[in-house]
C-alpha cells in the first residue's frame, strides 16, 4: 500500500510548506533554516498561546529570538525571514493543514527524577493538534529524542486515531532526532549529520527531502524510524558510559594514591590508525537534559521492543544502568572526600559551613538542569552541615529547582566557610586565589574538594588547606605544610 502514498506525494508535489511545532531551542533554529531555504516557500512556527510562552509569538514575528544566550546567527535570520515573510509564527494549529510537512520539537523532560521516567505530556499534545488537522500526503517528524518504538508505535496511534488517516499509506511519518546544543544551534544544524528514519522507505524518502536542503557539512544518513531513535538515545549513552569509565578509573586511582590525570594522558597517548581511546574527563558528577535520561529511553525501547528476544547474561545489570550509577555516586563520593578533608582538620559535616561553588551542571553556563550539585547539597545537609551555594551564571530568579540562598556574591560565600567544594569548571573558580580564599574562611586548614580539576594541590596544600581532588590519588593523602 506504500504506492498509495507514494503517488499522493507525487500528486502533491516537492515539500512547499512547512509547521514546527515547538518554538524552542530545538524547534526556532529548525525554522528559520527551513524559512531560509530556497527550496521551501513558508514555514510555520507554532506556538501554543499559553501563558507561560505564548509571549514568544508575538516576539518572533518581531524578528526576536526569545532564547536566552548567545546564539551566532540566528535572531539575524530570524529578521530575515520574518522580513521576506517566509516565517511566522502562530497559535493557530489549524495552518498544519495547509503544510507538507509538519516537524515537532518539544522537549521529554524527567516528569519526577526519582522514577526517571520522562513526560511525554507535551509532546502527545503537540502529536494529537498535528493530527487533528493532518491531511493526506503530509510528512510528520518527531524531533524530541523518544524511547526507541515512539514513532512507529504511539505517535503512529494517535495520529492515525486523530485523523482518520493510515500512516504509511495517507501520510508519511519519521523521526530525525535534534543534536544541537545551546550556544551553536544554527551550526549545529547545518554541519552536524541528520539521522532521518521512517516507518517506510517512501517516509524516509520524503524526510531525506525534507532535510537535506538545510545541511551544509552535514549529511543526511538514512534508516528505519526505530533504528534512528536507537542512534539518538545510543549516542548519548555511549558518551555517559565513556565518562562512567573515567570516573570509575578516578575512584581506583584515589584507591591507589596515584594521579588520575597522568593515567589519562598515558591512556590517550595510544592513538594511531585504528586506534581509539577516548578517555573523557572525571569529575563530580553527570548532570544535564541528555546524558541522564538517555540510557533510560534505550533499556525502556529493548525492553519494550524486544524483551523476549533479548539475549544478555543472566543476572548481569546492563552496562549502561551501571554507568549511570558510577556517575550518579560522584557527588556522594565528592561528599565522602569533603568528610575527610574535614576530619583531618578536626572537624565532622556535623555544623561544618560548606561553601558549594557551581550549580549549574556544566562549564560556564546557566543550565542547572538534573545539576550533580544538588544531590551532594541535599546529602550535606542531611548530615547537618550549613551549605551556601554560589554561582555566577544561574539565575536564581529563573532558574528551575535551586537552593534558598543561592548567591553570585562569592566572598559571602566563603565567608568562614570550613569546605569548599567545587562542582563546576566555572572560569572564575579557575582564577581563585588560595591565600585570599583562605583569608576569608579564617580557619586554620579550610578544606577544598575539587570535583572539576581547577584547584592546583600544592597551591591549595601550601595557602594550608586540606586538599581532595577527584582521582588525585597522589594528593588526597597529604600531610599539612606548617
Ligand atoms: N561530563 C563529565 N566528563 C566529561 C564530559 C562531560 O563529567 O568528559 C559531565 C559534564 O560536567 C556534565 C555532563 O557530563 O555535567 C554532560 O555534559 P555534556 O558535555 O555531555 O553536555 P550535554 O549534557 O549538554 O550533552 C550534549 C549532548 N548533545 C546533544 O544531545 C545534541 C551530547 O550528545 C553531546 O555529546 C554533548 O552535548 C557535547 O559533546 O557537548
Amino acid at each position: 500500500m506504500k504506492d498509495r502514498l507514494s503517488s499522493i506525494i507525487a500528486r502533491k508535489g516537492p515539500i512547499r510548506r512547512i509547521g514546527v511545532i515547538g518554538m524552542g531551542y530545538v524547534g526556532i533554529p529548525a525554522a528559520v533554516l527551513f524559512a531560509d531555504a530556497p527550496a521551501f516557500e513558508h514555514v510555520y512556527g507554532f506556538q501554543r498561546d499559553s501563558p507561560s510562552s505564548g509571549y514568544k509569538i508575538e516576539m518572533l514575528n518581531r524578528g526576536e529570538s526569545p532564547l536566552k544566550g548567545e546564539e551566532p546567527g540566528l535572531e539575524d535570520l530570524l529578521q530575515k525571514v520574518v522580513s521576506a515573510g517566509t516565517f511566522e509564527c502562530t497559535p493557530d494549529f489549524s495552518k498544519i493543514a495547509e503544510c507538507d510537512a509538519v516537524t515537532l520539537a518539544i522537549q521529554t523532560p524527567f516528569k519526577d527524577k526519582k522514577d526517571l521516567l520522562p513526560d511525554f505530556t507535551p509532546l502527545i499534545a503537540g502529536i494529537r493538534n498535528v493530527g487533528k488537522y493532518l491531511t493526506p500526503g503530509t510528512l510528520v517528524v518527531l524531533e524530541s529524542t523518544i524511547t526507541p518504538g515512539t514513532t512507529a508505535g504511539m505517535a503512529r496511534e494517535i495520529l492515525e486515531e486523530e485523523s482518520g488517516l493510515v500512516a504509511g499509506e495517507d501520510f508519511a511519518l519519521a523521526h530525525a532526532p535534534e543534536r544541537v546544543m545551546v550556544g551553536r544551534l544554527l551550526k549545529n544544524i547545518r554541519e552536524h549529520d541528520r539521522i532521518v528514519g521512517g516507518i517506510d522507505d517512501v517516509s524516509t524518502k520524503r524526510a531525506v527531502e525534507l532535510y537535506s536542503p538545510v545541511l551544509t557539512l552535514g549529511h543526511v544518513i538514512p534508516m528505519t524510524a526505530t533504528a534512528a531513535e536507537v542512534t539518538k538515545t545510543a549516542e548519548n549513552t555511549f558518551r555517559d558510559l565513556q565518562i562512567a569509565a573515567v570516573n570509575q578509573l578516578a575512584l581506583y586511582c584515589e584507591a591507589m594514591g596515584i594521579n588520575v590525570y597522568d593515567v589519562r594522558a598515558g591512556v590517550a597517548s595510544l592513538k594511531g590508525e585504528g586506534i581509539t581511546r577516548a578517555i573523557l574527563w572525571p569529575g563530580a558528577g553527570v548532570g544535564g537534559h541528555c546524558l541522564t535520561k538517555d540510557t533510560y529511553h534505550l533499556e525502556r525501547g529493548v525492553q519494550q521492543l524486544g524483551p523476549d528476544a533479548l539475549d544478555f547474561p543472566d543476572g548481569r545489570e546492563s552496562l549502561y544502568t551501571l554507568a549511570r550509577g558510577i556517575n550518579d555516586f560522584m557527588p556522594e563520593h565528592m561528599l565522602h572526600l569533603t568528610e575527610s578533608a574535614l576530619a583531618q582538620a578536626g572537624k565532622t559535616l556535623k555544623g561544618a559551613k560548606i561553601a558549594l561553588l557551581g550549580w549549574a551542571f556544566i562549564n560556564d553556563s546557566d543550565d542547572a538542569r538534573n545539576t550533580p550539585a544538588e544531590p551532594y547539597y541535599e546529602a550535606a545537609k542531611a548530615a547537618g552541615a550549613e551549605v551556601r551555594v554560589h554561582d555566577t551564571w544561574v539565575d536564581p530568579e529563573t532558574a528551575p529547582d535551586v537552593p534558598p540562598g543561592l548567591s553570585k556574591d562569592l566572598d559571602a560565600v566563603l565567608k568562614s566557610a570550613d569546605a569548599v567544594a567545587i562542582f563546576a569548571g566555572h572560569k572564575e573558580y579557575r582564577r581563585l586565589v588560595p591565600a585570599e580564599v583562605k583569608a576569608l574562611c579564617a580557619c586554620p586548614h579550610p578544606a577544598v574538594v575539587d570535583g572539576r580539576n581547577v584547584a592546583d594541590p600544592d597551591a591549595w596544600i601550601d595557602a594550608g588547606f586540606t586538599y581532595r581532588g577527584i582521582g588525585r590519588g597522589d594528593k588526597n593523602g597529604h600531610t599539612f605544610t606548617e
